[in-house]
């Protein structure tokens, strides 16, 4: 892979095997390491076409916010479970080789019935996962929109604090596990939506931008029941720079 490679472009292609057949061995080191004894928490990768993407930064990075606990399980855990049980998917459906996550889960309708869910489901997992973790960034490294995706917001909802309140309430009233998004929709206008279990706003034909995992193995080691605060506390580790050039790879 050429080191000069647009990461967007890289993110258009995650999980692909051509690009991350290296790395996997390095996610299972950085992720025994920076636990000590984990490998209890560690699920072992399957062979298969998706592999777990590092994460850009440490297990820590994100403390107080997201606790190195949760960020390790979460990671190495639930997003290794949706990519095993992707890939045992697509494995027993030879037409979908060679498919990205994002073509599976865009046509999902054209995936056969016996995996449909299955792709919906873990598909929807790895793709969801692997979005959120670039969103994030390690506190003290706060920034705010700029650019077009300032413009948008603004045209879109007024304000970025009206943008926020939309957002942190559909993360707040989505009932049980699910998510919440910031989504290009119909002419490049940016909404929010929410979503149950692990769906991505591509199956409604929308691209989302920034995503907040809501489930609760996401928050509740910390936060218990208590999921205004995370949600509240999130918007401290939003990576802007990265949001806006998801926005504007969404719309080019
Ligand atoms: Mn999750």
């Amino acid at each position: 892979m050429p080191t000069n490679q647009d990461p967007q472009q890289v993110s258009a292609r995650l999980g692909r095997r051509r690009f991350l057949s290296q790395s996997s061995a390095v996610v299972a080191t950085a992720a025994f390491a920076s636990v000590g004894a984990s490998r209890a928490f560690a699920q072992a990768p399957t062979a298969g076409e998706f592999t777990l993407p590092a994460l850009p930064y440490g297990y820590d990075a994100l403390n107080p916010i997201i606790d190195t606990q949760t960020m390790t399980i979460h990671h190495t855990k639930h997003h290794q479970g949706y990519v095993n049980n992707l890939n045992k998917a697509v494995a027993s459906e030879p037409s979908l080789a060679g498919k990205t996550v994002e073509e599976l889960l865009r046509n999902l309708d054209r995936v056969p019935e016996s995996v449909r869910t299955a792709v919906r489901n873990h598909g929807g997992g790895h793709a969801n996962h692997s979005l959120f973790w670039k969103v994030m960034q390690p506190t003290g490294a706060a920034s705010s929109p700029t650019g077009k995706l300032a413009s948008a917001v603004e045209s879109a909802f007024g304000s970025l604090s009206n943008m926020k309140e939309a957002f942190s309430k559909a993360a707040g009233s989505q009932f049980g596990s699910g998510w919440a998004w910031l989504v290009v929709g119909e002419s490049d206008k940016l909404e929010i939506v929410a979503t149950p279990n692990q769906d991505n706003p591509m199956l409604m034909g929308k691209t989302p931008v920034l995503g907040l995992d809501v489930w609760e193995h996401a928050y509740y080691l910390k936060y218990q029941n208590r999921r205004a605060d995370y949600i509240e506390a999130f918007w401290k580790v939003v990576h802007w720079d990265q949001v806006a050039k998801n926005y504007a790879q969404a719309v080019a």
